[in-house]
This record gives C-alpha cells, structure tokens and sequence, in this order.
C-alpha cells in the first residue's frame, strides 16, 4: 500500500504529494535516493522523547528506528545526550544477533551476495539488518549501497532493513556510528546483522573489531589470486568465498579455492579454535550460499560453547572505548585554542629544522595541560 515517506511530518498535509510503498519506507532513511526531495525549509520534524525512542525501537517500529539511527549518528552537540540515553536504555537489549561483516574489492559481489543471503534467511524466517561501513562515503554518500546493485529485492522485504554507510565527522566518525548502529539494529530484534565494507584496510579493520564473523569475497582469478590481497586481510577473516563461480569461471573457482586452502595453512587464523577455509558460491545463481551460511551457524555454535564468541565481544567493548578515547582526545588535543595558536609556528619550525620534532610534540602537549591547570574549568 502506498504511504507518506517518513520525512513528511505528521501534520505535512497535502503540502508533500510523494508516496512510496511500505517496506522501503524505513530501509532507506538517509540514503540519497534521486527521487526523494527534502521536506521544504522551515517545516522541522518534532524531536522525539527518550522513551519514545526507546519504545519505538523495541516494538520494531521502522520509521522510529530510522530516526533513531540518524539522531545516533548525529554530529549534533544537542542530539548526543539524547543520542547516548536512549543507547543506555537498548544496551540490555543488544546482543543476540549474529554479526556478520563482509569484506572485498569492489566488484566482488558484495552487495549481490548479500541480498542473496538476505533473501534466503528472509524466507526461513529471520530478521535482517544490512549496514554499511565506507569511509569514502562522506564524499560519495551512500555509494556502497547505492552503486548498481541496491539491494532491491531485499529492500522489499518487510523483515529486513538496509542502512547506507554514516557520513564521518568528528567524534569517532564513521567506526563509532556504524557500532552504535549496529546496537539500536540489535535492539529492534534483527536476528542476523551483514555489514558490507569496501575492502580498503582501515575500514576492515573497524568491521573486524565490531562483528563475529568476517567474510572475504574474492573473485577466481588469473594465476596471481594471492598477490592481488593483503596477506593482512586474510588473517582477518573467518572464511574465503570465492564468488562468481559459475559460467565458465567455475573451475578457475575450484582452482582458487585449493591455491588459498593451501596458502591458508600456513596463516594464523583469526578466531581462537576456528580454522579459516576457502569456499565457493555464486551470488548470482544462489549456489554454494546456503552452504556459506551453514559454515556461520557452525561457527556461531562452536564459538559460543568454546566461550571464544563471548570473550570476543568483551574484548570488543574494551577495544572500542580505547577507541574512542584516542579519537576524542586527538579531537580535544587539535581544537584547543592553546593548540591552535602554536602550531603553525611549531610545525614550520619542524620543517625548516630548527626544532627537534620530539622536542615539539612535548611542547604542544605541555601548552595543554598547563592551560588545564590555569584554568580548571576549562576542561567541562
Ligand atoms: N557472474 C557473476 N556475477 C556476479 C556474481 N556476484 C556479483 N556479480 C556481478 O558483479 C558485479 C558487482 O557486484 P556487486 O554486488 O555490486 O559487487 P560489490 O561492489 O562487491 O558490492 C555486478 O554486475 C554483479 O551482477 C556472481 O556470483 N556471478
Ligand atoms: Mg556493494
């Protein structure tokens, strides 16, 4: 049936004639759809409460949980104390889904390959959230989702929701949105989260540290498959899938996938008590997706009895609040005044090589925190 999209505020009248069908209507909040305009200005959204949220996003409301993604990644000084509440109130919520990252070059099959799975875990019942992390996106918004495979099928479903990467920004960018994302998707019941990753090392490294299981996508190639990826990505992941093996890339696939078994012998695996191996599948035919999905549960199953699972996501929270504390203290540090005024000079006195750049860093960092004891109350 069609509806008011969710920007269109309640009392929005006959002033906004677009409809769109229901099912899209959460699953696209914040994506740069073509066709989508912006409410006209003036005409703001009523901010919601706490409790609100909170409820909202319990009894799987997806508008409320569109909204309370965009307030989570919110740059806003105002909407982050809402922001963190109402992730207070979820957090007892979170936590039993199985997160699952997917990671490989552009044109592997990513997107394909999760509306595939997407698909097929949709019809056996389940509830899925596809997220994305790409830190390119602050320029082109959305462009892992909305590149040529958009997920269309899936974005019908009414079990599953489908979230563009976050633009960056300050406090924790894109690595803290996508996490705190992750979470509220957790709490609005979604039994299986996929986040896609382009596979640009910093970015694999933040979905590694944010899922339980992380999937490398590669495409059959010719000869030199092992050269063409980090040797680093692999240790990351729990298996290797190699796509796209169907038509006449079918044996190059059976090919590939002994060459890695192999290689994968000698690489330290990336989870405690799991052995990381190559498979094969195709997106696009279906074949070998089931399959894939089976080597997760069995992992999910083992991982959880070993106690390997729980451990890794303890290991996770630690993990993120160093994370975060570096990144806010590197915000802190470059945007305070006594900073700001003596680096220019600092940094050209570095370059000409008058000044031993040790020498430098202690000097900005002194400036810090003598002005925090000046000025005790500068620092609230
Ligand atoms: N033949 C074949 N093509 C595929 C398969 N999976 C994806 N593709 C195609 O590869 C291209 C890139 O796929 P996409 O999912 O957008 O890759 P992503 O950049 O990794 O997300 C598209 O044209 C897909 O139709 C597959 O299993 N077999
Ligand atoms: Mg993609």
């Amino acid at each position: 049936m069609p509806d008011k999209p969710e920007w269109v505020p309640p009392d929005g009248g006959d002033a906004f004639a677009s409809q769109v069908l229901r099912g899209v209507v959460g699953g696209h909040d914040g994506m740069a759809a073509p066709t989508e305009a912006k409410p006209a200005a003036g005409v703001r959204r009523r901010q919601l409460s706490v409790d609100q949220y909170v409820e909202g996003v319990l009894s799987g409301d997806r508008t409320i949980l569109g909204r309370t993604i965009t307030l989570v990644e919110s740059n806003a000084q105002a909407h982050l104390e809402t922001a963190q509440e109402v992730l207070r109130r979820l957090l007892p919520h979170t936590g039993k889904s199985i997160r699952v990252g997917i990671t490989g070059v552009p044109g592997a099959g990513k997107s394909t390959f999760i509306e595939a799975l997407g698909m097929m875990l949709v019809k056996r019942g389940q509830r899925v959230a596809v997220l994305a992390v790409d830190p390119s996106s602050s320029v082109t918004r959305g462009s892992i989702l909305g590149d040529k495979t958009r997920m269309e099928q899936l974005a019908r479903e009414q079990n599953a929701f489908i979230r563009p990467s976050p633009t960056g920004g300050m406090l924790g960018g894109v690595a803290r949105k996508s996490r705190e994302t992750l979470l509220v998707c957790e709490a609005a019941g979604f039994d299986v989260l996929l986040i896609e990753t382009v596979g640009t090392g910093q970015s694999e490294i933040t979905v590694r540290s944010m899922v339980d299981f992380f999937l490398l996508l590669l495409i059959p190639g010719a000869g030199d498959e092992l050269q063409g990826i980090k040797k680093g990505v692999i240790e990351l992941a729990d298996a290797l899938l190699i796509n796209k093996a169907d038509g006449d890339n079918k044996s190059r696939a059976l090919g590939a996938r002994a060459e890695y078994n192999r290689a994968l012998h000698y690489l330290s695996p990336a989870t405690h008590g799991w052995k990381t191996r190559a498979h094969i599948g195709s997106a696009l035919t279906g074949e070998g997706i089931a399959e894939m999905w089976a080597v997760i549960e069995d992992f999910r199953r083992r991982m959880t009895e070993s106690g390997v699972l729980e451990t890794r996501r303890r290991q996770q929270s630690r993990d993120w609040l160093h994370t975060l504390v570096e990144e806010q203290l590197r915000h802190y540090f470059y945007e305070h005044p006594a900073v700001r005024e003596r680096l220019p000079q600092i940094e050209a006195a570095v370059m000409d090589g008058d000044l031993p750049v040790t020498s430098a860093a202690r000097d900005l960092l002194s400036k810090i925190v003598q002005s925090t004891k000046d000025t005790p109350d500068s620092s609230h």
